[in-house]
């Protein structure tokens, strides 16, 4: 059945279910939204209407339920020679299982319109119980290095929904960008959602794009955005990443920055990348300025988990800092560190006095946590471990394993030849429970989530190429209950990777092919040198 994610349980028993013109859709209570779903990519895929009620005489029937006793997101999905069921354990659930289902249809079904009209559409007789491994199946998406038009957002959305994957973790503030709009402060995004020109490739590279760059989501498209994820039981988390990657807002806003020791009204929205000096200063005034863009935030999206960064937030500005200094021994704290632990707690006070729970990088554990906090473990297993040994929820992403913006293949042809080779298998065999922890530390290992920076990605087709396939093995990490990296059937999923490209192409994704780049796909001699290994391709 090349199913992905792997399912738990599947059992086929020969002969198929047709779905016809006679196909009626018998819809239980709370499995209403997954039914408006079906029809609306099944209808326009096979151009049947799927009309409301019990199968006649001669029509099958497709019944949709909740069983609350399955549980959170489990789902069984029974196909008979003319019904098929999908039962939920919840809402979520009963959309997970229209996502097997359709899957079990040919490829053709995730077109939007049918290719030929005189098809039948079958799905095998079988068996299917299935419920995740975590509940946090994430996807980190930057928008403020390149900034990615709402469309395209919405199709991420689809796409990760028909992986199974449950969080939007949108990075939506950096040096480069600032990319939401605040109603309380316009020059936000008039000013800080676009700059001058662009550096093409990493560091050394000598090659810049001349053209301005830009773009921000409105009040309403973050909304409808929010909306849409919803519609398919993904939640978006919003990243306003602070006190470092804030030179975008700085530029709208010079008193934002360490204005004491740099003249930060010249400072331009960042054109280059890489971690930046340009920090927020340590004040109350900034307090109330990100409290102010926070509110609105939090009225747009709904989620319980608000990630605030706290990443690669480098210290000498505030070492040079007069003000800085000042708000040191204003507070009483012991020094840098544990003044950007201040921040952070006090945002984490804040959100939380508000029902939100904050989330950060795994910097936000250097000077002590805040309680309540939960990180993104990015720096390699070691923050999430720590984070999780002293009862901080985890969601492990390190960089070394999901970060997809690495490169997937050495040699001259890879578009992105950052950092280190991270292929398909790598993905597939990544673990997001270290091995050292108790049984009782793991439970704080909430899930995963792999994640894309967009410093060399400048198109949405240079972000498919980064993500897919290797999303796809994420997802199966993140739902399927695998064994151990060692014992991964490897070859079997590689088997069911090949049913899974047909679907990709009718969905339009412009992933990685197995055999290598294609021609349009290969950038060489325009991209920044790896980190190590090969000398630049400058
Ligand atoms: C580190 S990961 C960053 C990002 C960069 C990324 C490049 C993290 C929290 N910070 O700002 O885009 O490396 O791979």
């Amino acid at each position: 059945m090349d199913l992905i994610p792997q399912p738990r349980r599947t059992r086929t028993e020969g002969g198929t279910f047709e779905l016809g013109a006679g196909t009626r859709l018998e819809v239980g209570r709370g499995a209403e939204p997954t039914a408006r779903w079906l029809r609306g990519v099944l209808g326009p895929a096979t151009g049947l209407d799927f009309p409301a009620g019990a199968g006649g005489e001669r029509g099958s029937t497709v019944r949709l339920t909740v069983d609350p006793a399955l549980g959170r997101e489990a789902y069984r999905l029974t196909v008979g020679p003319d019904t098929l069921r999908l039962t939920g354990g919840d809402a979520a659930g009963v959309f997970w299982a229209a996502q097997t289902l359709r899957q079990l249809m040919d490829p053709a079904a995730f077109r939007r319109a049918p290719v030929r009209r005189d098809r039948t559409w079958t799905v095998p007789v079988c068996d299917i119980e299935d419920r995740p491994r975590f509940h946090w199946r994430g996807f980190m998406l930057d928008v403020a290095r390149h900034f990615m038009p709402k469309d395209g957002v919405l199709r991420h959305l689809d796409l990760m929904a028909a992986h199974k994957l449950n969080v939007l973790h949108l990075h939506l503030t950096d040096d480069q960008g600032w990319r939401p709009e605040i109603t309380r402060y316009p020059r936000l995004t008039e000013v800080g959602a676009w700059r001058h020109r662009t550096k093409v490739g990493l560091r050394e590279s000598p090659l810049w794009d001349e053209r301005p760059h830009g773009g921000y989501y409105t009040q309403d498209d973050l909304r409808e955005i929010v909306a849409y994820a919803e519609d398919r039981h993904i939640t978006v988390v919003p990243e306003i990443d602070i006190p470092g990657h804030s030179q975008a807002a700085i530029a709208a806003y010079p008193e934002l920055g360490n204005a004491d020791v740099v003249d930060t009204a010249a400072l331009p929205v960042l054109p280059h990348w890489g971690v930046n000096p340009n920090v927020l200063a340590p004040a109350e005034a900034t307090l109330r300025f990100y409290e102010n863009v926070l509110a609105e935030l939090l009225d747009i999206f709904p989620g319980t988990f608000f990630h605030i960064g706290g990443d690669e937030c480098p210290k000498e500005q505030w070492r040079a800092s007069p003000a800085a200094q000042a708000r040191i021994a204003e507070l009483g704290v012991a020094d840098e560190d544990a003044l950007q632990s201040a921040l952070i707690r006090h945002f984490d006070r804040w959100l939380a006095d508000r029902g939100r729970r904050l989330i950060g990088w795994d910097e936000i554990l250097e000077g002590g946590l805040a309680e309540g906090a939960a990180v993104s473990s990015w720096q390699g297993y070691a923050g999430g471990i720590a984070a999780a040994r002293a009862g901080h929820d985890v969601v492990m992403c390190p960089q070394g394993q999901v970060y997809l913006d690495w490169r997937q293949a050495d040699g001259p042809d890879e578009p992105v030849p950052i950092a280190h080779v991270r292929t398909l298998e790598d993905v597939y065999r990544f673990e997001p429970v270290p091995a050292e922890l108790t049984a009782a530390e793991a439970e704080h290992v909430i899930g995963t989530q792999a994640n894309v920076w967009t410093e060399v990605l400048d198109s949405p087709r240079a972000v498919d190429y980064a993500v897919y396939p290797r999303l796809v093995a994420l997802a199966e990490v993140a739902w399927s209950h695998l064994p151990a990296p060692a014992e991964r059937d490897w070859s079997g999923f590689e088997a069911r990777m090949r049913a899974h490209y047909a679907r990709l192409d009718a969905l339009g994704v412009e992933y990685r092919p197995p055999g290598g780049p294609l021609p349009w796909q290969r950038r060489p001699g325009v991209l920044g040198r790896p980190l190590d290994g090969p000398p630049p391709i400058v």
